[in-house]
């Protein structure tokens, strides 16, 4: 029985892979080229096609405008910032894909050595009733997330690459803090981005691929690029008036558009 669910399991995130596909897929050398996960439309016929709005292998992020503004959530730096590394970030998802933009300051980013990562952090079942890490997010008392995203966005010798992160479990006490995720490890490439000059990073995650089954109408996110594991940009951020950190930030509230 526990076989048949995997095999399962994988024949579907399979589908979802192949749903997923390019027709013309990307050549980022650093990533390999055809192992991004990328766009658009499949044939095959039978079955729904899932066409995908937001292309990651274009190198233009105008297939935003024609998405219905509403559906997209939008944080951007305030104006007294901690961290200025992130500008603005959009968060756009349906039911296959969480679609992200990112806009970065590179000149807040001089030096790629060691390997810059990025964190996602998730309240992946829109509730506070799970999860944990108030450190930058949330809280006290209201820390809720419950899945960490994690991975490089340049590489070891500071090329731009897909971001294609790992994904942990919330392993701390209901509401805690701390670093205590319990890593999933997966075959399976959950996510792909492209890079478009060296200030936007356009990208997603494949939400069956993601190790989650309890999603809702919602979800809230945020974003953490890090140099040198310190955090240099952080979305959304609250506002430190006096240059000190002087409350915690709400992630991002998305809506699936289903
Ligand atoms: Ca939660």
């Amino acid at each position: 029985m526990k076989a048949n669910w995997r095999i399962a399991l994988c024949a579907l995130a399979t589908v979802v892979m192949v749903a997923c596909k390019d027709k013309n897929p990307a050549t980022n050398p650093a990533e390999g080229g055809q192992d991004q996960p990328t766009d658009t439309t499949q044939g095959g016929g039978g079955g729904g096609t899932y066409v995908s709005p937001i292309k990651i292998n274009d190198q233009s992020i105008a297939d935003w405008n024609a998405l219905d503004q509403s559906k997209v959530s939008v944080a951007v730096m305030p104006d007294d910032p901690l961290y200025f590394a992130l500008k603005k970030i959009m968060v756009y998802a349906d039911s296959v894909c969480i679609n992200y933009c990112l806009f970065i300051d590179p000149a807040e980013l001089p030096s790629h050595l060691p390997v810059d990562a990025m964190h996602i952090y998730m309240d992946a079942d829109n509730s506070d009733l799970t999860g944990g890490y108030w450190d930058q997010f949330d809280g006290p008392d209201q820390g809720n997330t419950d899945l960490m995203f994690e991975g490089p966005i340049w590489d070891d010798y500071g090329a731009q690459i897909s971001y294609v992160p790992i994904a942990s479990y919330w392993a701390g006490p209901l509401n805690g803090e701390g670093w205590l995720w319990d890593e999933q490890p997966t075959s399976n490439k959950i996510g792909g981005s492209q890079f478009i000059g060296d200030s936007i990073i356009e990208g997603r995650l494949l939400i069956e691929l993601i190790p989650w089954k309890n999603w809702t109408d919602a979800f809230s996110i945020g974003f953490d690029i890090q140099q040198n594991w310190e955090s240099a940009g952080l979305l959304p951020q609250a506002n430190t008036p006096d240059g000190e950190q002087i409350g915690r930030s709400k992630k991002l509230l998305v809506t699936f558009d289903k």
